[in-house]
Protein backbone atom coordinates (compact mmCIF):
# COMPACT_ATOMS: atom_id res chain seq x y z
CA UNK A 1 0.00 0.00 0.00
CA UNK A 2 1.31 3.30 -0.73
CA UNK A 3 1.98 5.57 1.97
CA UNK A 4 -0.32 8.95 1.43
CA UNK A 5 -0.14 10.08 5.07
CA UNK A 6 2.28 12.99 3.77
CA UNK A 7 0.15 14.06 1.07
CA UNK A 8 -1.94 17.62 2.07
CA UNK A 9 -5.53 17.79 0.81
CA UNK A 10 -7.83 20.69 0.80
CA UNK A 11 -11.24 19.95 1.53
CA UNK A 12 -13.04 22.79 0.20
CA UNK A 13 -16.33 22.46 2.24
CA UNK A 14 -18.31 19.85 4.45
CA UNK A 15 -18.79 17.08 2.18
CA UNK A 16 -22.93 15.54 1.80
CA UNK A 17 -20.87 12.21 3.68
CA UNK A 18 -19.71 12.62 7.15
CA UNK A 19 -18.20 9.20 6.80
CA UNK A 20 -15.98 10.32 3.67
CA UNK A 21 -14.54 13.62 6.17
CA UNK A 22 -13.61 10.69 8.66
CA UNK A 23 -12.16 7.98 5.96
CA UNK A 24 -10.36 11.16 4.00
CA UNK A 25 -8.67 12.37 7.43
CA UNK A 26 -7.57 8.84 8.46
CA UNK A 27 -5.52 8.67 4.93
CA UNK A 28 -4.22 12.04 4.24
CA UNK A 29 -3.58 15.47 5.97
CA UNK A 30 -6.71 17.22 5.84
CA UNK A 31 -7.56 21.11 6.16
CA UNK A 32 -11.07 22.22 5.80
CA UNK A 33 -10.86 25.40 3.98
CA UNK A 34 -14.14 26.65 5.40
CA UNK A 35 -13.23 26.10 8.95
CA UNK A 36 -10.42 28.43 8.53
CA UNK A 37 -11.13 32.21 10.01
CA UNK A 38 -10.11 33.53 7.12
CA UNK A 39 -9.97 31.44 4.13
CA UNK A 40 -8.01 33.98 1.72
CA UNK A 41 -5.17 34.93 4.37
CA UNK A 42 -4.82 30.96 5.02
CA UNK A 43 -4.86 30.07 1.38
CA UNK A 44 -2.09 33.28 0.94
CA UNK A 45 -0.39 31.96 3.99
CA UNK A 46 -0.58 28.29 3.40
CA UNK A 47 -1.99 27.58 -0.18
CA UNK A 48 1.56 25.72 -1.08
CA UNK A 49 1.63 23.01 0.92
CA UNK A 50 -1.68 21.12 -0.73
CA UNK A 51 -1.23 19.09 -3.76
CA UNK A 52 -4.86 17.70 -3.54
CA UNK A 53 -8.50 19.30 -3.42
CA UNK A 54 -11.73 17.88 -2.37
CA UNK A 55 -14.84 19.24 -3.11
CA UNK A 56 -18.20 18.76 -4.42
CA UNK A 57 -19.91 19.55 -7.65
CA UNK A 58 -22.39 21.67 -5.65
CA UNK A 59 -19.60 23.50 -3.80
CA UNK A 60 -17.17 23.41 -7.09
CA UNK A 61 -13.61 25.41 -7.39
CA UNK A 62 -13.01 28.89 -8.28
CA UNK A 63 -10.33 29.91 -10.03
CA UNK A 64 -8.78 32.06 -7.62
CA UNK A 65 -8.75 29.25 -5.14
CA UNK A 66 -6.90 27.49 -7.56
CA UNK A 67 -4.19 30.14 -8.29
CA UNK A 68 -3.75 30.12 -4.51
CA UNK A 69 -2.79 26.37 -4.90
CA UNK A 70 0.62 26.43 -7.10
CA UNK A 71 1.75 22.54 -6.08
CA UNK A 72 -1.78 21.43 -7.36
CA UNK A 73 -2.17 18.12 -8.71
CA UNK A 74 -5.23 16.81 -8.73
CA UNK A 75 -8.84 17.75 -7.78
CA UNK A 76 -11.24 14.99 -6.68
CA UNK A 77 -14.70 15.81 -6.75
CA UNK A 78 -17.77 14.25 -5.38
CA UNK A 79 -20.58 14.41 -8.32
CA UNK A 80 -20.87 14.55 -11.44
CA UNK A 81 -21.32 17.83 -12.57
CA UNK A 82 -18.56 19.75 -13.17
CA UNK A 83 -19.72 23.16 -14.10
CA UNK A 84 -18.95 25.02 -10.83
CA UNK A 85 -15.43 23.75 -10.79
CA UNK A 86 -12.99 25.88 -13.20
CA UNK A 87 -11.81 23.33 -15.86
CA UNK A 88 -9.83 25.65 -17.51
CA UNK A 89 -7.81 26.79 -14.23
CA UNK A 90 -7.27 23.77 -13.44
CA UNK A 91 -6.03 22.62 -17.14
CA UNK A 92 -3.27 25.71 -16.93
CA UNK A 93 -2.31 24.28 -13.61
CA UNK A 94 -1.54 20.42 -14.82
CA UNK A 95 -4.07 19.28 -12.62
CA UNK A 96 -5.90 16.20 -12.64
CA UNK A 97 -9.84 16.54 -12.34
CA UNK A 98 -11.71 13.29 -10.80
CA UNK A 99 -15.20 13.18 -10.30
CA UNK A 100 -18.23 10.45 -9.89
CA UNK A 101 -20.47 10.00 -12.99
CA UNK A 102 -22.12 6.44 -13.73
CA UNK A 103 -23.11 5.65 -10.00
CA UNK A 104 -25.55 8.40 -9.92
CA UNK A 105 -27.24 7.29 -12.59
CA UNK A 106 -30.01 5.10 -11.19
CA UNK A 107 -31.03 7.42 -8.19
CA UNK A 108 -31.39 10.74 -10.40
CA UNK A 109 -33.43 8.87 -12.63
CA UNK A 110 -35.64 7.34 -10.04
CA UNK A 111 -36.35 11.01 -8.74
CA UNK A 112 -37.09 12.04 -11.91
CA UNK A 113 -40.25 9.54 -11.70
CA UNK A 114 -40.85 10.39 -8.06
CA UNK A 115 -40.87 13.91 -9.16
CA UNK A 116 -43.14 13.48 -12.25
CA UNK A 117 -45.73 11.29 -10.29
CA UNK A 118 -45.44 13.49 -7.45
CA UNK A 119 -46.25 16.14 -9.49
CA UNK A 120 -48.96 14.66 -11.29
CA UNK A 121 -50.66 12.89 -8.78
CA UNK A 122 -50.43 15.73 -6.37
CA UNK A 123 -48.76 13.23 -3.93
CA UNK A 124 -47.10 16.18 -1.95
CA UNK A 125 -50.23 18.62 -1.82
CA UNK A 126 -52.88 15.58 -1.18
CA UNK A 127 -50.26 14.82 2.00
CA UNK A 128 -50.72 18.17 3.09
CA UNK A 129 -54.58 17.51 1.93
CA UNK A 130 -54.89 14.82 4.64
CA UNK A 131 -52.48 16.31 7.50
CA UNK A 132 -54.83 19.47 7.30
CA UNK A 133 -58.12 18.02 7.84
CA UNK A 134 -59.42 18.24 4.56
CA UNK A 135 -60.45 14.85 3.29
CA UNK A 136 -63.45 14.99 5.99
CA UNK A 137 -64.65 17.88 4.31
CA UNK A 138 -64.42 17.01 0.53
CA UNK A 139 -62.55 15.38 -2.29
CA UNK A 140 -58.92 15.47 -3.69
CA UNK A 141 -58.80 17.74 -7.35
CA UNK A 142 -58.09 14.48 -10.34
CA UNK A 143 -54.58 14.39 -11.01
CA UNK A 144 -52.91 13.45 -14.83
CA UNK A 145 -52.24 9.79 -15.86
CA UNK A 146 -48.24 9.50 -16.49
CA UNK A 147 -48.66 6.23 -17.74
CA UNK A 148 -48.98 6.17 -21.98
CA UNK A 149 -47.61 9.91 -22.07
CA UNK A 150 -45.09 11.56 -23.96
CA UNK A 151 -41.64 12.41 -21.98
CA UNK A 152 -39.37 14.69 -23.88
CA UNK A 153 -36.04 14.29 -22.40
CA UNK A 154 -33.35 16.72 -22.63
CA UNK A 155 -29.82 15.60 -22.54
CA UNK A 156 -29.47 12.07 -23.87
CA UNK A 157 -26.21 11.10 -21.35
CA UNK A 158 -26.25 8.37 -19.10
CA UNK A 159 -28.92 9.84 -16.87
CA UNK A 160 -31.04 10.55 -19.64
CA UNK A 161 -30.49 7.05 -21.07
CA UNK A 162 -31.61 5.63 -17.32
CA UNK A 163 -34.98 7.76 -17.26
CA UNK A 164 -35.45 6.31 -21.13
CA UNK A 165 -35.09 2.94 -19.57
CA UNK A 166 -37.48 3.23 -16.83
CA UNK A 167 -40.16 5.27 -19.47
CA UNK A 168 -40.87 2.01 -21.10
CA UNK A 169 -42.31 0.36 -17.86
CA UNK A 170 -44.88 3.17 -17.99
CA UNK A 171 -45.59 2.52 -21.64
CA UNK A 172 -44.44 6.21 -22.50
CA UNK A 173 -43.36 7.19 -25.96
CA UNK A 174 -39.93 9.07 -25.84
CA UNK A 175 -37.99 11.32 -27.60
CA UNK A 176 -35.01 13.32 -26.74
CA UNK A 177 -32.78 16.25 -27.54
CA UNK A 178 -28.91 16.91 -27.52
CA UNK A 179 -26.03 18.70 -28.79
CA UNK A 180 -26.84 16.20 -31.23
CA UNK A 181 -28.26 12.93 -32.01
CA UNK A 182 -26.77 10.40 -29.21
CA UNK A 183 -24.92 7.19 -31.19
CA UNK A 184 -26.54 5.00 -29.05
CA UNK A 185 -30.07 6.16 -28.51
CA UNK A 186 -32.67 4.11 -31.16
CA UNK A 187 -35.15 7.17 -30.12
CA UNK A 188 -36.41 10.11 -31.56
CA UNK A 189 -34.21 12.77 -32.17
CA UNK A 190 -35.40 16.32 -31.64
CA UNK A 191 -32.84 19.11 -33.50
CA UNK A 192 -35.24 21.84 -31.66
CA UNK A 193 -35.93 22.11 -28.06
CA UNK A 194 -39.32 23.83 -28.82
CA UNK A 195 -40.19 21.51 -30.74
CA UNK A 196 -39.09 18.75 -28.50
CA UNK A 197 -41.38 21.04 -25.48
CA UNK A 198 -44.41 20.71 -28.12
CA UNK A 199 -44.71 17.49 -28.70
CA UNK A 200 -43.45 16.26 -25.07
CA UNK A 201 -46.50 15.99 -21.97
CA UNK A 202 -43.03 16.10 -19.63
CA UNK A 203 -39.85 17.47 -20.28
CA UNK A 204 -37.27 16.08 -18.11
CA UNK A 205 -34.13 18.02 -18.20
CA UNK A 206 -30.82 15.60 -17.46
CA UNK A 207 -28.29 18.32 -19.33
CA UNK A 208 -25.11 19.83 -17.85
CA UNK A 209 -25.45 23.04 -16.46
CA UNK A 210 -22.72 25.63 -17.70
CA UNK A 211 -22.51 28.24 -19.81
CA UNK A 212 -23.85 26.45 -23.13
CA UNK A 213 -27.17 25.43 -21.15
CA UNK A 214 -28.07 28.18 -19.40
CA UNK A 215 -31.97 29.38 -19.37
CA UNK A 216 -32.35 27.10 -22.22
CA UNK A 217 -35.94 26.12 -21.08
CA UNK A 218 -37.06 29.74 -21.51
CA UNK A 219 -40.58 31.00 -21.98
CA UNK A 220 -40.92 30.47 -25.26
CA UNK A 221 -39.95 26.27 -24.39
CA UNK A 222 -42.64 26.85 -21.69
CA UNK A 223 -45.16 27.63 -23.71
CA UNK A 224 -44.41 24.80 -26.45
CA UNK A 225 -44.76 22.75 -23.19
CA UNK A 226 -48.38 23.95 -22.69
CA UNK A 227 -51.10 23.72 -19.97
CA UNK A 228 -51.04 20.33 -19.96
CA UNK A 229 -47.34 20.10 -19.98
CA UNK A 230 -44.85 19.15 -16.78
CA UNK A 231 -41.33 20.26 -16.30
CA UNK A 232 -39.22 17.95 -14.40
CA UNK A 233 -35.60 19.13 -13.55
CA UNK A 234 -33.19 17.30 -12.08
CA UNK A 235 -30.24 18.77 -13.93
CA UNK A 236 -28.86 22.41 -12.82
CA UNK A 237 -31.26 25.37 -11.69
CA UNK A 238 -29.11 27.10 -13.98
CA UNK A 239 -30.62 25.60 -17.43
CA UNK A 240 -34.66 27.04 -16.70
CA UNK A 241 -35.64 31.09 -16.54
CA UNK A 242 -36.52 30.78 -13.08
CA UNK A 243 -39.04 33.39 -13.25
CA UNK A 244 -40.19 32.32 -16.15
CA UNK A 245 -41.12 29.18 -15.09
CA UNK A 246 -42.95 30.29 -11.97
CA UNK A 247 -45.27 32.70 -14.13
CA UNK A 248 -45.84 30.13 -16.51
CA UNK A 249 -47.19 27.64 -13.57
CA UNK A 250 -48.93 30.89 -11.46
CA UNK A 251 -50.57 31.66 -14.97
CA UNK A 252 -51.25 27.46 -15.78
CA UNK A 253 -49.54 28.18 -19.21
CA UNK A 254 -47.73 24.68 -17.65
CA UNK A 255 -49.68 22.16 -15.57
CA UNK A 256 -46.97 21.95 -13.20
CA UNK A 257 -43.19 21.03 -12.30
CA UNK A 258 -41.16 19.14 -10.37
CA UNK A 259 -37.93 20.58 -9.75
CA UNK A 260 -34.71 19.35 -7.43
CA UNK A 261 -32.38 22.09 -8.29
CA UNK A 262 -32.61 25.92 -8.82
CA UNK A 263 -30.85 28.85 -9.55
CA UNK A 264 -29.64 29.96 -6.24
CA UNK A 265 -29.89 27.03 -4.28
CA UNK A 266 -30.56 26.89 -1.58
CA UNK A 267 -32.96 29.77 -1.89
CA UNK A 268 -36.14 28.94 -3.05
CA UNK A 269 -38.18 31.80 -4.62
CA UNK A 270 -41.05 32.69 -2.84
CA UNK A 271 -43.11 32.95 -6.32
CA UNK A 272 -42.59 28.83 -6.69
CA UNK A 273 -42.72 27.93 -2.95
CA UNK A 274 -46.69 29.45 -2.54
CA UNK A 275 -48.14 27.57 -5.80
CA UNK A 276 -49.63 23.80 -5.26
CA UNK A 277 -48.15 22.49 -8.91
CA UNK A 278 -45.14 22.30 -7.96
CA UNK A 279 -43.08 19.80 -5.98
CA UNK A 280 -39.81 20.89 -4.53
CA UNK A 281 -37.06 18.87 -3.52
CA UNK A 282 -33.65 20.20 -2.01
CA UNK A 283 -30.84 18.84 -4.62
CA UNK A 284 -31.37 15.55 -3.47
CA UNK A 285 -31.72 13.23 -6.80
CA UNK A 286 -28.25 11.73 -5.64
CA UNK A 287 -28.73 11.57 -1.57
CA UNK A 288 -29.51 8.02 -1.25
CA UNK A 289 -27.38 5.87 1.07
CA UNK A 290 -26.22 3.67 -1.33
CA UNK A 291 -25.54 5.90 -4.21
CA UNK A 292 -23.53 8.36 -1.81
CA UNK A 293 -21.50 5.93 -0.47
CA UNK A 294 -20.60 4.98 -4.04
CA UNK A 295 -20.09 8.37 -4.61
CA UNK A 296 -17.55 8.48 -2.22
CA UNK A 297 -15.78 5.57 -2.55
CA UNK A 298 -15.20 7.06 -6.13
CA UNK A 299 -13.47 9.72 -4.10
CA UNK A 300 -12.03 8.04 -2.54
CA UNK A 301 -10.77 6.14 -5.38
CA UNK A 302 -9.43 8.70 -7.56
CA UNK A 303 -7.35 10.50 -4.83
CA UNK A 304 -5.72 6.78 -3.99
CA UNK A 305 -4.89 5.82 -7.31
CA UNK A 306 -3.71 9.41 -8.84
CA UNK A 307 -1.29 9.17 -5.46
CA UNK A 308 -0.37 5.37 -6.63
CA UNK A 309 -0.09 5.78 -10.41
CA UNK A 310 -0.96 9.78 -11.51
CA UNK A 311 -3.65 9.10 -12.90
CA UNK A 312 -7.10 9.66 -10.88
CA UNK A 313 -9.25 6.55 -11.96
CA UNK A 314 -12.49 8.65 -13.66
CA UNK A 315 -11.11 12.16 -15.03
CA UNK A 316 -13.24 14.62 -16.16
CA UNK A 317 -12.65 14.66 -19.81
CA UNK A 318 -10.36 16.86 -21.09
CA UNK A 319 -8.13 16.84 -17.90
C1 LIG B 1 -24.84 16.09 -5.60
C2 LIG B 1 -24.88 16.72 -8.13
O1 LIG B 1 -25.99 16.36 -4.88
O2 LIG B 1 -23.49 15.02 -8.97
C3 LIG B 1 -23.93 16.15 -9.11
O3 LIG B 1 -23.58 16.88 -10.06
O4 LIG B 1 -25.36 17.78 -8.29
C4 LIG B 1 -25.32 15.89 -6.98
O5 LIG B 1 -25.17 14.53 -7.20
C5 LIG B 1 -23.79 17.04 -5.26
O6 LIG B 1 -22.59 16.73 -5.84
C6 LIG B 1 -23.57 17.03 -3.77
O7 LIG B 1 -22.89 18.14 -3.46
Amino acid sequence: MTNTALHHILQIGRLPLPALETELAARYQVTCLADQADPQAFLAAQGAQFSGVVTTASIGLTGDVIAALPHLQVISSFGVGFDALDIGAAKARGAQVGYTPGVLDDCVADMAFALMLGVSRGVAASDRFVRRGAWTQGRFALGSRVSGKRLGIVGMGRIGQAVAERASGFRMEVGYHNRRPAPDAALPYFESLVALARWADYLVLTVAGGPATRHMVDRAVLDALGPQGFLINVARGSVVDEAALAEALADHRIAGAGLDVFEDEPQVPAALMALDNVVLTPHTASATHETRRAMADLVLENLESFYATGSVRVKVPGT
